[in-house]
């Protein structure tokens, strides 16, 4: 009955190149281009499509209200009027990155044998700070079911980002698993985004079991390369943990620990001598899906910079064709995510469920993706220049194809009041 669902936001209309996220290497190099929110929201689409062809189950986050006039009168601002740094930072789409929409321990984990979701605070960025009531909204109308515990956000200001500082290991989705939360205590210029009281405090709330539920720190190195979250350096699926060999503060003790609480474990390190750092984050290798496929093979599904990169597809080629638990690559193309530090693992929460607990609205089939692509081909922005987001006209236009969504799944009235 519990299977694997990955809810993948949907690139909002608004999609666009600000800049705003320091320690996003991707983000920062970018600013100021002109982004393509309709190809970068079909690219989503298409990534969706390939998975349900894969065999796995597949589920959505809306775009958020942006811009969001709420956040910004709670400054003091309205959105003609406010400076430009406060427009872009009301206007990002950052909601589509859903590993950051929240924390998820499924109900085998969990001491009342619920599934328990933390919407996360995200209170480091002040761009993504003003997401989690939206969020929150969305979580409890998708999760509605007493199947689920659906929890409000960390206290400011211990900062949490959600699923993409949690991994969690099982011998099967069903089983008990051992849950890991990634905090940073520093990263050289950069902020660490993930507070270890909040991680903490997840831990509590969800009723995980202390013995099957690790504390590990984040390496500064790799927060100082680029790794502003810990999913861009390690994902862990099933007894799988694939990761890179500078992606924690004191990995030795770790992998005891995990290899402690959970004797399955296969630890798929990939050594700096074969893929730097710097390549590993360039090419968000380890920010894949890795997934269970339904004949109980690992596949991973990475991004095109992962095969574009020589180092990384020489490492990946090689693990396939010789004896290691990855057993199929699948490559998929969302460059616009990409392009703000977003790939394909950013962009989904995975949530272990029964689908017939879940609100329907938020899960899809390839006939509905079919027809939210039609909304987004009609309505969603071709380009966007950042020097232009003050135009009310492409302010309306982003509006109104949000609205344009939201009446085709049903959900008018419930997210935009
Ligand atoms: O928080 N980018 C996001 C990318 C999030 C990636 N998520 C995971 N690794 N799970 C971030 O840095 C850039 C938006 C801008 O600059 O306009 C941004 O927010």
């Amino acid at each position: 009955m519990l299977v694997e669902i990955n809810f993948d936001g949907i690139v909002g209309p608004s999609h666009n190149y600000a800049g705003l996220s320091p320690g996003n290497l991707a983000a920062t190099r970018n600013r100021g281009a002109v982004s393509h929110p309709r190809a970068a929201a079909l690219q989503g689409i298409a990534k969706m499509r390939a998975n349900l062809a894969l065999g796995l189950h597949q589920g959505i986050l809306l775009p958020h209200a942006r811009p969001d006039h709420r956040w910004l009168a709670q400054l003091g601002l309205g959105y003609p009027h406010a400076p430009p740094h406060s427009q872009a930072q009301a206007l990002s789409a950052s909601p589509m990155w859903a590993a950051n929409a929240a924390t998820v321990s499924p109900a085998p984990d969990t001491a009342d044998g619920r599934c328990h979701l933390s919407v996360a605070n995200l209170v480091t960025m002040p761009h993504r700070s003003h997401e989690w009531p939206e969020t929150l909204a969305q979580l409890r109308l998708a999760f509605a079911d007493p199947a689920f515990a659906v929890h409000g956000p960390v206290a400011a200001p211990f900062g949490d980002e959600g699923a993409a500082n949690h991994m969690r290991l099982a011998t099967a989705h069903d089983a008990p698993g051992v849950e890991v939360f990634v905090y940073g205590i520093a990263g050289g210029p950069f902020p660490a985004r993930q507070h270890p009281d909040a991680s903490a405090a997840i831990a509590r709330r969800h009723l995980l079991d202390p013995e099957r539920t690790l504390f590990v720190q984040q390496s500064e190195e790799a927060i100082a390369a680029g790794a502003f979250h810990n999913d861009v350096v390690a994902v862990a699926n099933g007894r799988v943990l694939f990761a890179h060999e500078q992606a924690f503060a004191d990995k030795a003790r770790f992998y005891d620990q995990l290899r402690a609480a959970m004797p399955e474990v296969e630890i798929v390190e990939v050594p700096a001598a074969q893929v730097s750092l710097a390549d590993a984050i360039a090419s968000y290798l380890f920010n894949a899906q890795l997934v269970t496929l339904p004949g109980g093979e690992t596949g991973l599904i990475l991004p095109g910079e992962a095969r574009a990169t020589e180092s990384v597809w020489r490492w990946l080629t090689a693990h396939v064709a010789g004896n290691g638990p990855i057993r199929r690559l699948e490559v998929v193309d969302v460059r616009e995510s990409m392009a703000n530090g977003g790939g394909p693992a950013c962009l989904r929460l995975r949530v272990v469920a029964d689908p017939a607990t879940i609100d329907p609205r938020f899960l899809v089939d390839d006939a509905k993706l079919g027809r939210i692509a039609a909304v987004i081909e009609a309505h969603w922005p071709e380009a966007i220049d950042p020097a232009q987001i003050a135009d009310p006209d492409l302010i309306a236009g982003i509006e109104r194809a949000r609205t344009a969504l939201l009446e085709a799944l049903d959900l008018v009235g419930f997210l935009d009041s």
